[in-house]
């Protein structure tokens, strides 16, 4: 297809995936509004579109700076970061890649579980610095398959893994604001979920509703033997109350793959030994990525054709 006229504005550097299907379609600008504000007040009337991912920005502010914008297209499926209120009040359609991620990210909330309870970094490290050798067998770890799973969230990704938890003849509960129809337990408080659950993984939205949802109540709820996987977003645990709950052996460990403020992870939840942490690798497979570039490109694509939207958040359905 001939590139297009379409001025189209990226919110954040882009994947790989999706940069150069933008760049070859649309008149790109690269985080113009961060990296030249004086250019970008020039050029703003002309934006379109906004490229994002499940991490970017897109403030209320930025929505007003652009009054002709008609799409926001955000890589991820969480879409936390953008303003939708604002994007809604002025026409502006929001996009998201649901779906395509849901195997990949639950692979790691289950790779995460077994991580933290086997202690497979630790028992990695143990063979590589020769402990093993000098010292004898690794202290013992926790035992996932039988065990009681508790989920926090039950959308496309949480089905997922309770899927994937059954294989491990887990029982599964969950907690969300209304029951599902979902053959698993339905619990309405989380503090009450963490109490009955060995497991309790956080896949829920981000945003304000969910903010500290995982705090010092809960953690003391889940107990000292029970583990927190964290494949949602940052802001939904209190990380200063999960600092502390580990340090105090309040819970037995953590597998983590979001931050309150990422890319940064404190000292002090890095010194914690009975921790697995990753780097925000949920949906990080070239395969999934492909996908996620593809459709959040297709979005745009398609709006811009005149066609329906592919994937509309919820709020713009
Ligand atoms: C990121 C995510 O979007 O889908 C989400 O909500 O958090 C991730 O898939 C991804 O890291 C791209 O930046």
């Amino acid at each position: 297809m001939p590139k297009s006229d379409i001025h189209v504005l990226s919110a954040i550097k882009l994947s790989p995936f999706y940069e150069p299907l933008v760049r070859e379609q649309f008149i790109f600008h690269d985080r113009l509004h961060e990296t030249d504000p004086k250019a970008f007040a020039a050029i703003a009337p002309q934006i379109r579109g906004i490229a994002g991912s499940g991490e970017s920005k897109v403030s209320g502010e930025l929505i007003a700076q652009c009054p002709n914008l008609e799409i926001i297209s955000v890589f991820g499926v969480g879409y936390d970061g953008v303003d939708v209120a604002a994007a809604r009040a002025k026409g502006v359609m929001v996009t998201h890649t649901p779906n395509v991620l849901n195997d990949d990210v639950a692979d790691l909330a289950i790779g995460l579980m077994l991580s933290a309870a086997r202690q497979l970094p630790q028992a990695d490290r143990y063979v590589r610095e020769g402990r093993w050798a000098e010292i004898g067998p690794m202290p013992l770890a926790r035992k996932v398959s039988g065990a009681k799973l508790g989920i926090v969230g039950m959308g496309r990704i949480g089905q997922a893994i309770a899927q994937r938890a059954l294989a491990f003849n887990m029982s599964v509960a969950y907690t969300t604001r209304s029951p599902k129809s979902v053959p698993f337990t339905h619990v309405p408080n989380v503090v009450d979920l963490a109490r009955q659950s060995d497991y309790l993984i956080v896949i829920t939205p981000g945003g304000a509703a969910t903010r500290h949802l995982i705090n010092a109540e809960v953690l003391a709820a889940l107990g000292p033997e029970g583990i927190l996987v964290n494949v949602a977003r940052g802001s939904v645990v209190d990380e200063a109350a999960l600092i502390d709950a580990l340090e105090r052996k309040v819970i037995a460990g953590a597998g983590l793959d979001v931050f309150q403020n990422e890319p940064h992870v404190p000292e002090a939840l890095r010194a914690v030994p009975h921790v697995v942490l990753a780097p925000h690798i949920g949906s990080a497979t070239s395969q999934t990525r492909k996908a996620m570039g593809d459709l959040a490109f297709a979005n745009l694509q398609a709006h811009f054709e005149g066609r329906p939207v592919i994937t509309p958040v919820p709020e713009c359905q």
